[in-house]
């Protein structure tokens, strides 16, 4: 059964131990995981295989970062790695010709160049505010002349009219002359589907493309497309030449490895993704989804990405130094906190913590919120420098007063001084174990002292 990466990397996680850099065993390990989810995500073998080898050569030798572990440290380098061969940013449309532009769509059949062709010729007239033109060049199935002139009445968007008997290129002629007449900007141009790679129609889209000179020649594909996705890719772009690649049924069970498989081959952009039978249902692609799909680990990278931004700032580096020698005054745990909420508060984390969901409703019934977190802050900053660095002064006017201050009851002064020294008596014997038990064993001493 499919089993997810993140579970499967915790396993590697409890194996793996902090060290100064990664080592290239602890790049192996993980990797043979990240290979199979890849794998399991439908992305092609020779574009899993060198995908993973410039990623090895990244993670060798990376230094780690404080309080995320060497497994996850691998895991934020594939992912990077995973969105760059995506293409990093959402492509645009190329709309950069003087008007009337083809936008050719091509592809296998059923793959959903019709359906697509009218929801881009709906989206350029809503969102880009251009004159469309839909036409069928798909002489060869009956009817398919037709379907496409019924997604055109229900978008609200000319067709060419239909004319029994007429070849692709004709059409295309007519099409081209059309446009120019009613003052069209794109002419959407939908073709016939091929069961396989089949020459005559092949040459047919040659032969359409070098008359009609496309801005935009769109190869459309079903994200379903396992491994075959690199042939069906390759063949059309060696044959007739794409620009960009548009996914269709994403909005389905696949996790979107076609994406890479075929951004891989042809080094063309994937623009956008259909994502379900809906005209308006066309999405931009964002290479930073597809990954966190593609990879399942989106949680996790958010949570290391986080983590890697706390981990940079100076305080809590001088913080856990303090700790490490056994200081540990309410300044320190109001940094602690500060470092919680920067992390997108406790309700945050915890939703990044595999397999937390169900128990996380439990421990925000409890009280155990992000607002307890904010309160406690309240508490420490109505204090004075002085009673923050000796908390022994606090008598029970001076608690009064504090309670005051930051709007809470007394027993919540008293209570979080509680828990102050529960944590400096834990801090004092972690001394010796250093930083890496910090973060969870300070969060873990703050969730018992409510
Ligand atoms: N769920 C879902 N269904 C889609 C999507 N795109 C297309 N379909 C469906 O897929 C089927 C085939 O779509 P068509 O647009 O006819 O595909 P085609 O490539 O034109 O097919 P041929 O002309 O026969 O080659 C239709 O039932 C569409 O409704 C999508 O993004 N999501
Ligand atoms: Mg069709």
């Amino acid at each position: 059964m499919y089993k997810s990466l993140s579970d499967r990397l915790s396993g590697i996680f409890d194996r793996l131990k902090g060290r100064g850099a990664l080592s290239e065993d602890d790049v192996n390990a993980a990797m043979r995981e990240i290979r199979i989810a890849l794998l399991e995500a439908d992305v092609a073998l020779p574009v899993v295989k060198e995908f993973i080898e410039q990623a090895k050569q990244k993670a060798i030798g990376q230094e780690l970062i404080k309080s995320i572990n060497p497994a996850q440290m691998v895991v934020k380098i594939v992912n990077e790695q995973l969105i760059q061969a995506l293409g990093s940013e959402p492509e645009e449309i190329n709309l950069n010709a003087p008007s009337p532009m083809v936008m050719l769509m091509v592809g296998l059949q059923g793959s959903g160049k019709t359906t697509t062709s009218a929801k881009l010729a709906k989206l350029l007239t809503t969102k880009f505010r251009k004159n469309v033109l839909l036409a069928s060049l798909d002489v060869y199935r009956p009817a398919a002349q037709l379907q496409l002139e019924n997604l055109a009445k229900q978008v609200d968007i000319p067709s060419l009219p239909i004319v029994d008997g007429e070849k692709p290129t004709t059409i295309t002629k007519r099409a081209i002359n059309a446009a120019k007449i009613q003052n069209i900007d794109v002419i959407i141009l939908d073709t016939a589907g091929r069961l396989h790679i089949d020459e005559q129609l092949m040459q047919e889209l040659q032969e359409v493309k070098a008359l009609s000179n496309p801005i935009e020649t769109f190869l459309v594909a079903d994200s379903l497309t396992g491994q075959d996705a690199v042939n069906i890719a390759k063949s059309f772009h060696d044959t007739v030449g794409i620009t960009s690649i548009i996914l269709t049924r994403a909005d389905g069970d696949a996790r979107g490895g076609a994406a890479l498989s075929m951004r891989h081959v042809t080094g063309r952009p994937i623009k956008f993704l259909g994502m379900g039978e809906k005209v308006d249902q066309l999405e931009i692609f964002d290479p930073h989804r597809i990954a966190s799909r593609i990879l399942d680990m989106g949680d996790i990278v958010a949570l290391v990405e986080r983590a890697a931004a706390l981990s940079e700032s100076e305080d809590q580096e001088k913080l856990a130094k303090r700790i490490e020698k056994g200081h540990f005054d309410l300044n320190d745990m109001a940094k602690q906190l500060e470092g919680m909420q920067k992390m997108g508060g406790l309700s945050s984390m915890l939703s990044f913590l595999p397999g937390i969901g169900k128990i996380k409703d439990k421990i925000q019934g409890a009280g155990l919120d992000d607002s307890l977190v904010r309160r406690q802050l309240a508490v420490i900053r109505s204090m004075t420098k002085k009673e923050r660095l000796n908390p022994n002064v606090l008598n029970g006017s001076r608690r009064k007063r504090i309670a005051l201050g930051s709007g809470v009851q007394v027993m919540e002064v008293n209570r979080l001084l509680k828990q102050f020294e529960q944590m400096q008596t834990m801090f004092k014997r972690m001394g010796k174990m250093g930083q890496k038990g910090l973060i969870r064993q300070g969060l873990g001493a703050m969730m018992r002292g409510k």
